[in-house]
């Protein structure tokens, strides 16, 4: 596979400043307290806060939202005929979700995950997607942006067998990608779905770079979602909050993938937030705090805390966020 295990992210200079960042976070003394990053492309100027290993340990499935969070696949690069490839793998398959304490969920989903792998690239590389599908029915990865007809991903790729999706990265943005076999909002609502970032070949300033993207669950078939989440799990981020640092910028690459309701919106408590729609500038074009987003819109969000303390995140729907879809951020002093 592609993604490198976590333990081999590790740089050993990122490994000691994480170290210290912890103890200066938490003031607990040294070997109490285990950490880790999430990160594998961190930018020295940006400062990830340490994840305390108890907020990673879920019992069911293999995937964290806290790893999930921060977790950019920038796929392996290969060089054919003086052309940089980046090739990623892909596998549907089926895997139980234990949504909370009373319900267990079928997923179909891509690489054991829900959401599957946020793919990465810069606008103009060339981009090489080999889908295995393993999951028992039809699926298929119809991606978002730019590409020809042959590469849209509408055609069923059978149970247990595997194509080839390849084409340029265009335009520069923030994606996705998702099962696109009827009935679609079955494949999608059952957790085909992921984000696919395209970076602008100049990048983007330096800041704390997470992953949202908003799912609901449709437990009983009826066509109406009972249970929502960010990254996966219902109210996973209201139990462990995520670890940010006062003043500095979070981009937000935020996806509603939400089947069966119209839209919903995305509020951030006790700051603004600069919008950057689809991703599609390099500069905002908005300030607020809260946006509205259909099935599929996306956007990359930007804001700092100016003031340490726990902050919720949520849809303004508040049946949505009451049935699963909130989160709060923990900003530790800087
Ligand atoms: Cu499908």
């Amino acid at each position: 596979m592609s993604h490198l295990p976590l333990e081999s992210k590790f740089k050993p200079w990122s490994r000691r400043r994480l170290l210290k960042w912890g103890l200066a976070g938490t003031g607990v003394t040294g070997g109490v307290l285990a950490l880790r990053s999430l990160t594998h492309k961190s930018t020295p100027s940006v400062k990830i806060p340490p994840i305390e290993e108890k907020a990673l340990l879920t019992a069911e499935p293999s995937f964290n939202p806290m790893d999930l969070l921060r977790d950019f696949d920038y796929g392996t690069i290969k060089h054919e005929n003086g052309r940089k490839i980046r090739e990623f793998e892909m596998v549907a398959g089926n895997s139980t979700l234990q949504l909370n304490s009373a319900v267990s969920f079928v997923s179909w989903n891509f690489n054991n995950r829900v959401p599957g792998p946020t793919l990465r690239a810069t606008e103009g590389d060339r981009i090489r997607v080999i889908f295995r599908n393993q999951g028992g029915h039809s699926h298929s990865m119809h991606f978002h942006g730019t590409h020809p007809s042959e590469m849209d991903g509408v055609k069923a790729v059978r149970n247990g067998k595997e194509t080839l999706y390849e084409f340029d990265a265009l335009p520069y943005g923030i994606h996705l990608y998702h099962c696109h076999i009827a009935p679609v909002t079955r494949h999608i609502s059952k957790g085909l779905y992921g984000m696919f970032i395209i970076d602008p070949p100049q990048g983007r300033p330096p800041a704390d770079e997470m992953v949202l993207v908003m799912g609901g669950y449709d437990i009983n078939n009826d066509n109406h979602n009972e249970l929502y989440a960010f990254n996966g799990f219902p109210d996973y981020y209201m139990t462990h909050p995520i670890p940010i640092y006062q003043n500095q910028l979070v981009r937000l690459y935020v996806l509603n993938m939400i089947e069966f309701d119209a839209a919903a919106t995305f509020h951030l408590h006790a700051t603004m937030f600069q919008v950057y729609r689809t991703g599609r500038t390099l500069t905002p074009t908005e300030e607020t705090d809260v946006i509205t987003m259909g099935t599929a819109e996306r956007y990359i969000l930007e804001f700092s805390y100016p003031y340490p303390g726990q902050y919720m995140f949520h849809p303004h729907q508040d049946a949505i966020a009451e049935n699963g879809c909130m989160g709060m951020f923990n900003v530790i002093p800087s």
